[in-house]
């Protein structure tokens, strides 16, 4: 199913317009409108609402509110209708990306170069809404929108912002961020990819090696790929342009089969003495720094984008429960053991949510430490994965139906708890932080 393009016209003037409203605003929170009480009449009390029991949205600017307004009803009226069959065919229609491109929702912190320039916060919004839909439409989000378009806007050459930015933020070229390897997961700095001097093309670079498990990289046009630097032996940054790989240098094969992240595209990347530009280079970043970096922005998005997918196995978990009768003609939703369950959920999606918001709004005031990114990252993967996976006991047998969307949650969300850093690397990051000592040597 396509987007109208008069449906998006109505959609993007919104949040571009919204964007631009936000920074003129952002400091000024929703709370600070009013709710005045008068002196003589009680405040009623208020009624509790289980979407968002500890009324977070009181926290946000009216701007941040009608960005993730904008970005939720795209991802309920756009792209939920796609979901089901693009996970059963392990496919990603690249339409998506230029449809959000469309609606700025692709770097959309980055101010210039087409981008919409939002807060971190409403950033962390635009992912939420994406992953209640699926994890794997976010995967190829954060990919172009932090992993590349992040690299590329902090560490990127004037030359190679105007190039590839404003295409990137249109969904007009696609990127893939290659750090992991076959024989270097968590541990990328031993990583054996290397760029030495071009035996005969002057002023290029011949990058050889393998990356594996890279996002969006079958049909990539722009993979930042890092690489060992031969004369300094420092890891350094490299943007690959498919269209100018000559044949047999650059292959990228998908990865198939998988049980999870079904809607996004794996693959591998292979390197052949592919002959870079030497312009294609991050001037300036050595070592893990430059991917690392990239890096904080993306696994601040997961935190906030796990509670999507959390929030949506709650709302998914709570209708069958009120719907289903068993005993008596009692709706499940009734016994104790279904309520623990959907308590325990929304406790997890509740806090998991604030802390996110809270480390956006340091991130904002560049008060942010990647320890905080590790914590929220970790524990809100964690907390939506044994969640997610509690309340699929909800659905009994009809849990394994892919009809009813839980278990595709599941599955992604397995994922998103081993990607950008395991959990227990999160850990031995915030061990490392806590007791002062190195546990990685
Ligand atoms: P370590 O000694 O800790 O650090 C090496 C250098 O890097 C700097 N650094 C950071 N800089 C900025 N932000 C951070 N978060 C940073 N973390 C470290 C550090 O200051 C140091 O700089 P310098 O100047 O002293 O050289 O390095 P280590 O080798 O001991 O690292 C250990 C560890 C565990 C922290 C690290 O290797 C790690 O995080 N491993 C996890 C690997 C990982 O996250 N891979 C992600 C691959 S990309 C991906 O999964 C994309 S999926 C996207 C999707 O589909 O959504
Ligand atoms: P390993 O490093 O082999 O780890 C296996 C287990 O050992 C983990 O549980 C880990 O926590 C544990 N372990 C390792 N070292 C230690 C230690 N010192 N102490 C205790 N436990 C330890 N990478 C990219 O570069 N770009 C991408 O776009 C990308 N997309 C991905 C998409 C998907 C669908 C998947 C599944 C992965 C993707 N990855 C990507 C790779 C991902 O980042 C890695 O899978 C992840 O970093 C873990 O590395 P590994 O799989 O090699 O596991």
């Amino acid at each position: 199913m396509q987007l109208e393009a008069t449906e998006l016209n109505m959609l993007r003037p919104l949040l571009r317009n919204v964007a631009k409203q936000s920074v003129a605003t952002a400091a000024r929170p929703v709370a600070s409108r009013g709710f005045a009480t008068s002196a003589s009449a009680p405040a009623p009390t208020p009624a509790f609402n289980w979407e968002d029991p500890l009324n977070a949205r009181n926290l946000l600017t009216e701007e941040e509110i009608s960005i993730s307004e904008t970005a939720e009803a795209y991802c309920q009226e756009r792209i939920l209708p796609r979901v089901l069959q693009a996970y059963r065919d392990e496919n990603y229609d690249r339409q998506i990306l230029e449809e959000m491109g469309e609606l700025g929702l692709l770097g959309a912190t980055i101010q210039g170069y087409d981008c919409a320039g939002v807060s971190s916060v409403a950033s962390g919004l635009i992912t939420k809404a994406v992953e209640r839909v699926d994890s794997g439409y976010r995967s190829a989000m954060s990919v172009q929108s932090a992993l590349v378009m992040g690299g590329i806007e902090e560490f990127g050459t004037q030359e190679q912002k105007d190039k590839f930015l404003p295409k990137m933020a249109k969904g007009k070229l696609l990127g893939a961020f290659g750090l992991t390897e076959p024989n270097h997961g968590s541990d990328p700095g031993s990583m054996e990819a290397i760029a030495k001097p071009h035996p005969t093309k002057k002023g290029y670079l011949s990058l050889s090696g393998s990356k594996t498990w890279i996002t969006n990289s079958p049909i990539a046009d722009v993979l930042l790929v890092w690489a060992k630097y031969q004369e300094t032996g420092k890891i350094r940054g490299f943007l690959v342009e498919r269209s100018e790989c000559p044949p047999g240098t650059l292959e990228t094969p998908a990865i198939k089969d998988k049980n999870g992240l079904r809607a996004s595209l794996t693959g591998m990347i292979h390197l052949d003495e592919c002959p870079i530009p030497e312009a294609n280079m991050f001037p300036d970043v050595e070592g893990l720094t430059g991917p690392f970096t990239c890096l904080n922005g993306a696994r601040y998005g997961i935190a906030w984008g796990v509670m999507g997918a959390l929030e949506d196995c709650i709302a998914r978990s709570r209708t069958y429960a009120l719907e289903r009768k068993q005993f008596k003609g009692n709706p499940i939703a009734k016994y104790q053991l279904v309520q623990k369950k959907l308590a325990d959920a929304t406790t997890d999606a509740t806090y998991g949510t604030l802390a996110a918001l809270q480390v956006g709004r340091l991130k904002d005031q560049g008060k942010a430490t990647p320890e905080m990114i590790s914590m929220i990252k970790r524990q809100n993967c964690d907390r939506a994965l044994s969640n997610a996976r509690t309340l699929q006991e909800v659905f009994g047998g009809n849990a394994v139906s892919d009809e009813y969307g839980i278990g595709r949650h599941v599955a992604n969300l397995f994922v998103t708890q081993t990607y950008e850093g395991q959990s227990d690397i999160h850990s031995l990051i915030l061990g490392r932080a806590i007791t002062g000592l190195q546990a990685f040597v």
